[in-house]
């Protein structure tokens, strides 16, 4: 005679079944946002990297308008890195746009790279990766949402 419902081994080898799949899209989570941090923190260096070439090149920084030293203008900071094709706007992983910009860190103006990055435990492992791995101090400080880069 059939029995109907499912049996206690039944049972528990869905729950082991289940139990696998959500580890499975825990893990593929975590290896996404560890590449989105090493992706991002990858982008920051070679952007550092296209600036100082830049600058080997022109004796000007890209976007310094007014020839003060200091990056006053995003888009023509990346007009002129992609007219030299030295290094060419892309968005960060999280989506939001990599910004060359002056900034006033320790009480001097400095050029910077600025990204947005949304989650506070990546901030912390860019900074991680490419600084002093605290987001208040360093190259690489976080100002609300906003990573800052200080090129030089
Ligand atoms: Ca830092």
């Amino acid at each position: 005679m059939r029995r109907k419902g499912f049996t206690l081994l039944e049972l528990a080898i869905v729950l082991v079944v289940i139990g696998l799949l959500i580890a499975l899209v825990m893990r593929g989570m975590a290896l996404q946002s560890s590449a989105k941090v090493k992706r991002t923190a990858g982008d920051i260096r070679n952007i550092h990297t296209a600036v100082m070439v830049y600058y080997s090149r022109k004796g000007a920084y890209p976007g310094d308008t007014d020839a003060d030293g200091f990056i006053d203008n995003d888009a023509t900071a990346w007009d002129s890195l992609a007219y030299y094709s030295i290094a060419f706007k892309k968005p960060s992983p999280y989506g939001t746009d990599y910004k060359l910009d002056t900034a006033y860190v320790n009480s001097v103006n400095r050029n910077v790279i600025k990204v947005v990055v949304p989650y506070a435990d990546a901030r912390v492992e860019i900074d991680k990766l490419i600084d002093d791995g605290t987001t208040a101090a360093g190259a690489l400080i976080t100002r609300q949402d906003t990573l800052v880069y200080v090129i030089e």
